[in-house]
């Protein structure tokens, strides 16, 4: 395994991971993805639609079902999630696992006026495996706070390429996507950003 390029509040993060055509062969997988299982503006359970357009590749998705998020094995216009792309399990074999591969593939879309609020990732079963994110496209300050809500925080700008994991005693913690900044990168055309989180969800 390789050694991260910082450490930060327990959450690893490879900086330039992957080199621009790996990045675009990443793309042209997702476009694949979404062509299959289109991008959807998931509802919070208060009734608000995400600023993010979501859609998931593997054996489940993550939906809003309108009461609470959760794992569905269907897209919710009904289709079977395309499998996850090759050049993703690639990743997660280098720096998480060769034996267990993830359950899900999260793809989150940004326009540059989306935005993550502070959030766990706990709509898991098992938390004994990280949660891998790969950024694509357009800089993002990702900040990262603590294992309750609140508290001091510390942020940093995550560029195409970079992937980040967060597992052991970071698996849990709050954590959000502040802005992106327009036009930083020329990876997708039409500008914007795509973040994809791999998941071991059962
Ligand atoms: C994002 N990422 O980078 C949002 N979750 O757009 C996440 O919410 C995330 O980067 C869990 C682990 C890593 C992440
Ligand atoms: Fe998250």
């Amino acid at each position: 395994m390789s050694e991260p390029t910082l450490i930060l509040r327990d959450v690893a993060i490879y900086k330039g991971w992957l080199d621009l055509g790996e990045q675009a062969a990443l793309v042209t997988a997702l476009r694949d993805v979404v062509a299959r299982a289109p991008l959807f503006q998931p509802v919070t359970p208060t009734g608000r639609a995400m600023s993010v357009r979501m859609t998931s590749a593997g054996r489940y998705g993550w939906i809003s079902d309108g009461q609470r998020y959760r794992y569905a094995r269907h897209h919710p216009d009904g289709m079977a999630w395309p499998p996850i792309p090759e050049p993703v399990l690639a990743i997660w074999r280098a720096l998480v696992s060769e034996t267990r591969l993830p359950d899900c593939c999260l793809i989150n879309h940004y326009t540059t006026e989306a935005r993550m609020g502070l959030h766990q990732d706990r709509d898991e079963v098992d938390f004994s495996w990280p949660v891998l994110s790969v950024s694509l496209g357009d800089d993002a300050l990702f900040r990262i706070g603590n294992l309750t809500r609140g508290g001091k925080t510390d942020s940093l700008w995550l560029a195409s390429g970079d992937v980040v994991v967060m597992g052991g005693a970071a698996r849990l913690v709050y954590h959000g996507i502040d802005r992106i900044r327009p036009g930083s990168s020329s990876l997708l055309r039409g500008g914007g950003r795509i973040n994809l989180t791999c998941r071991v969800v059962m």
